[in-house]
């Protein structure tokens, strides 16, 4: 007999978006139920309609069989856009794997009376739900739970037995064509709950600015009309709410309220009441309770509850009445091990290291997330853009109008809104992600502007004419990867009719996120800005054996440290399994690596967002400024450090003053400035003065820093008479500490960037990666020797010119190059050279400590750093240039008997150390591929491009680019 789930054939039916589902509601029922994670017996279809029959293995709960080695051979796969097959929405491929999981379960005699509910937190795409052997119903919307009425179905004191099929491929799998793995299988908790047969369907709690507290319950009993009596009551804190008789009231005489969906409303207004936003994410503690006629308890829901507006006003989005800026990134639900399912406590580190590094907002790109992230955004305090779990992207022009999705676009976004509503954090719904804009989009937005008026609604591709469009579906103009110029000409235009919040910008892909610092001079200062969501928090690289390219799963734990793979392990991205369709390292994209190590960018961002900002005040002192919008400064330490170039650091407490948020004061500086010392840097180290939830007290925040003393202009010093230095036939400086004599380089191993942006395939069609050296002349005056080379490329010859001077304790080399006019946009122009093995610390004068960029270096202050050299290095998933530090002014390397090279340079220069030469990096496909070298490779940098963010987005500012034209640079080699 046909199963008459399969039957209906689900998978290829957009209309049917569930069977015997329960609708939405945000009570949460995971106190107090029985857990059914573990392992389940499993079996891998080669499609939905093949017969169950073969082997069982057993596969985890939750858990994806793609991660899994009962997933046997289906691994694994990244797209972008693409669909992974070519047939055309509705339709999916004939091979088609199927999960089918079973498991026994116990259910509890004493749930005898009781309404019993199966909840499955997520599956992907289709879910079919069987209880021995009978139908129960099915299930879509990858990303939130579904749940079934099972009360008539198992017997309290029995076993019965679950099985959950899970279909991989479906019409739903083209409007959840996110740029992210596609796996299959069931990603969050499976669970069992019981209920009263009178229960609370749902609770709405509305908590506003002014303390006013609305919760609204809708309450139903199975066994069919409500009792007479039933009332609900609730408390705040221990405080008791009050029944709305009033609208009781006006419900009792309104003849259209049925006797079979009972409403009730409890409500407050609370006193002085502390009020959530992100800074001081407020949370009081509400209890439901639904009473059954005699007063005795039938359920019980309870809820964190944050008191906040959200409002537009004109061109601002306000907060409480404050337009606050959004500090954002995006992000999905993602694990290296597990590959989507995330346990509360990767949840609770992912925010607490957003909240360390200064951000304030996540965008749920692009689906609804495991609901503990919300508790955990309302209880650490970060405003979220909940997006629902659309994106057709690839055939998103036919799929916004086609009336057979309708049903799913309404189902998915008002399913979100029911789950999340009641979270604080939630100020922004969002539609989805990159599914063109039509009426299916228009019909969603209607359900969601009845059912919750109280939060603005965005969707990216609604913007079909211009950002000021009047589309029903964005109340935000939220593009991305718009360049700056544009949102400023648009806030400038006067045509601005909705707040500006980029939904992506500064693709995080590799070493990236050139100008951010620029993004952030703009929307500060540009009434109408207000910000926006970094793309992305993670690199999705997932932990692969080397060995048999299967995922490590749940095995590999621990055997990453650092953002590296163990040996024998790598970082696996697009293509790595196999696939023979992909998107490459396009997965790994994120400001931090796939085992959350953060890359430096983020601290970057750090400095960005920094809450304190300093700046100099007519050499008497400094202007200090809150840049909060809720805090004052008292939940803040601060030390002061002065770097003297000569190498003295001093360092005291400081006081911060009690400034509001916007404020600024004039403040001496608390010490005297030497006379001497040369370059004066003073950085503000600003601490955490007490814990928080999200930082230990004493952790820094921020550590905005002002020069006080600029350069002096410095001195070569004078030749060394008699002396020469030595050069060979080939015009080489020989020295007894370099394996490689200093020569000119106009290449980097190209970023992500570089190459997607195009940028390094012009690199290499002028021959840059492969330049050809030739001595044109080597002369000697006096005692001066002066090398002549040209570096030839296919389109064009570089001239470079190097004068060796002996100097005090080493050479004095001074350089230039003359780029001809068709190299007008090249990676770097500067010396490389190598040094014996053995030089393992870097010590440096310059920016740090960690990467520094010339587009990407305002949370990198100037100090004096040490650092192995094994640690400069920065392990981006495919290898590329990378480790550099900005304005570097002196810097030494040593051995550990003190012996090494120091060098000097004539001004603040892009300086490298790493293991490896730019065409290892260029060479290799994955970090486990390189081979560090024994000695350095050091470059010294006249002029270093940006990264800027090319790989999807602007590239880098024209102020960032090394032009054609002469080039300059000195500096002296000294041994230690
Ligand atoms: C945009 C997507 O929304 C996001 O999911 C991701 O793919 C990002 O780009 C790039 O990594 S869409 C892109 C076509 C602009």
């Amino acid at each position: 007999m046909t199963d008459p789930l399969s039957a209906l054939r689900p998978w290829e039916a957009p209309e049917v978006t569930s069977r015997g589902r329960l609708p939405m509601n945000a009570v949460d029922r995971r106190s107090g139920a029985l857990p059914l994670d573990g392992d389940w017996r499993f079996q891998l279809l080669p499609a939905p309609d093949a017969p169950v029959g073969g082997a069982w293995s057993s596969s985890y709960v939750p858990g994806v069989w793609t991660m899994q080695s009962a997933g046997a051979d289906d691994l694994p796969q990244y797209t972008n856009v693409r669909m992974p097959y070519t047939e055309f929405p509705p339709q999916s491929p004939a091979a088609n794997p199927t999960g089918v999981y079973e498991r026994e379960m116990d259910v509890p005699d004493d749930w005898a009376g009781r309404r019993i509910v199966l909840q499955v937190g997520a599956a992907e795409s289709v879910l079919l739900v069987h209880v021995d052997g009978r139908p129960v119903g099915i299930s879509k919307d990858s990303h939130l739970a579904a749940e079934f009425d099972l009360t008539d179905v198992v017997r309290p004191g029995e076993r019965s037995v679950v099985r959950l099929t899970v279909v991989k491929w479906s019409d739903a799998s083209h409007i959840e064509d996110q740029d992210q793995w596609w796996h299959g299988g069931i990603t969050r908790s499976v669970l069992l709950y019981a209920t009263d047969p009178l229960y609370l369907a749902d609770v709405t709690v509305r908590a506003a600015y002014d303390g006013d507290l609305r919760v609204d319950c809708r309450v139903r009993d199975t066994r069919g009309a409500l009792p007479e009596g039933w009332y609900v009551s609730g408390d705040l804190d221990g405080r008791l709410l009050a029944q709305d008789t009033e609208f009781d009231r006006v419900n009792a005489e309104d003849d259209r309220v049925s006797d079979f969906l009972g409403e009730a409303r409890v409500h407050a207004t609370i006193p002085d009441v502390r009020t959530w936003n992100a800074e001081t994410p407020e949370l009081y503690d509400l209890t439901v309770r639904l009473h059954r006629p005699d007063g005795t308890v039938a359920d019980t829901s309870r809820h964190r509850v944050g008191f906040r507006d959200v409002e537009i006003v004109g061109r601002d989005l306000l907060v409480n009445g404050e337009r606050v800026f959004i500090r954002g990134v995006n992000r999905h639900d993602f694990h290296p091990l597990t590959g989507r399912t995330v346990s509360y406590n990767d949840m609770r580190a992912d925010l607490v290291l957003l909240k360390r590094f200064g951000f304030n907002a996540i965008r749920t790109s692009h689906y609804p997330n495991d609901p503990a992230l919300y508790d955990l955004a309302d209880e650490l305090g970060l405003y979220v853009v909940d997006e629902a779990d659309i994106e057709s992207h690839d055939h998103a022009h036919e799929i916004a109008d086609d009336p057979r999705y309708l049903n799913a676009f309404v189902d998915r976004v008002s399913r979100m809104v029911l789950r999340d509503k009641n979270h604080p954090s939630v100020i922004i719904w969002s539609l989805g992600n990159e599914s063109d804009y039509g009426a299916n989009h228009d019909a969603a937005a209607g359900w969601v502007r009845r059912h919750d008026p109280t939060r603005p609604l965005q969707y990216e591709g609604a913007a079909k004419r211009g950002w000021a469009d009047p589309d029903v579906a964005s109340d935000i103009a939220c593009p991305m990867y718009a360049p700056i110029e544009d949102c400023v000409a648009h806030a400038l235009s006067g045509e601005q009719t909705k707040p500006l919040i980029q939904c992506e910008y500064s693709h995080a892909m590799g070493n990236s996120n050139g100008t951010l610092a620029d993004h952030w001079a703009a929307i500060e200062s540009t009434p109408g800005l207000q910000g926006g969501f970094i793309w992305e928090f993670w690199d999705h690289g997932i932990l692969q054996r080397v060995s048999d390219g299967r995922p490590a799963g749940r095995a590999g734990a621990g055997l990453y440290d650092n953002g590296v793979a163990a040996p024998g392990h790598r970082w696996a991205y697009g293509g790595d399994f196999g696939e023979p369709l992909h998107d490459g390292a396009f997965i790994a994209d994120g400001v931090v690596f796939p085992d959350r190590t953060p890359k430096p960018v983020l601290y970057e961002h750090r400095e960005l967002a920094a809450p304190v900002r300093i700046r100099c005040y007519r050499h008497e002192g400094i202007v200090l400024a809150n840049h909060q919008h809720f805090r004052g400064l008292d939940w803040l330490a601060a030390g002061w450090e002065l770097s003297l170039a000569d190498g003295r650091v001093l360092t005291g407490p400081a006081e911060l003053p009690d400034l509001r948020p916007g404020e600024t004061a004039a403040v001496p500086l608390p010490f005297t400035l030497p006379e001497d010392g040369g370059e004066a840097w003073l950085t503000l180290r600003v601490t955490t003065a007490e814990d928080e939830a999200w930082a230990p007290r004493g952790t820094e925040v921020c550590a905005p820093q002002v020069r006080l003393r600029a350069a002096a202009v410095p001195e070569p010093g004078p030749a060394v008479p008699g002396r020469t230095v030595r050069v060979d036939d080939d015009g080489l400086l020989v020295h007894p500490l370099l394996t490689a004599a200093p020569v000119l380089s106009l290449w980097r191993a190209p970023t992500d960037n570089d190459e997607l942006g195009g940028i390094a395939r012009r690199w290499r069609t002028w021959g840059l990666d492969a330049l050809v050296r030739k001595v044109v002349s080597v002369r000697r005056e006096g005692e001066t020797v002066t090398v002549l080379a040209e570096y030839a490329g296919t389109a064009g010859v570089v001239r470079h010119r190097q004068e060796f001077t002996p100097v005090e304790g080493g050479v004095r080399v001074a350089e230039s190059a003359e780029l001809p006019p068709e190299f007008d946009d090249v990676a770097r122009v500067g010396s490389v050279f190598e040094t014996v093995p053995g030089l393992d610390l870097l010590e440096w004068f310059g920016q740090g400590p960690w990467e520094s960029y010339p587009d990407r270096s305002t949370g990198a202050p100037v100090g004096h750093y040490a650092l192995p050299v094994d640690e400069l290095f920065t392990p981006y998933l495919r290898p590329q240039e990378s480790g550099g530090r900005h304005g570097v002014r002196r810097f030494t390397l040593s051995a550990s008997d003190a012996t090494g090279i120091a060098v000097e340079l004539d001004e603040p220069r892009q300086v490298s150390v790493t293991r490896y030469r730019a065409e290892d990096l260029t060479a290799a496909a994955h970090h486990d591929e390189l081979v560090p070298r024994q000695g350095c490779v050091v470059h010294l940098d006249a002029a270093h491009r940006g990264l800027g963010t090319a790989s999807c987005g602007p590239d880098t500012a024209p102020s960032y680019l090394v032009p054609a034209g002469i080039h300059r640079w000195s500096w002296t080699l000294r041994a230690l």
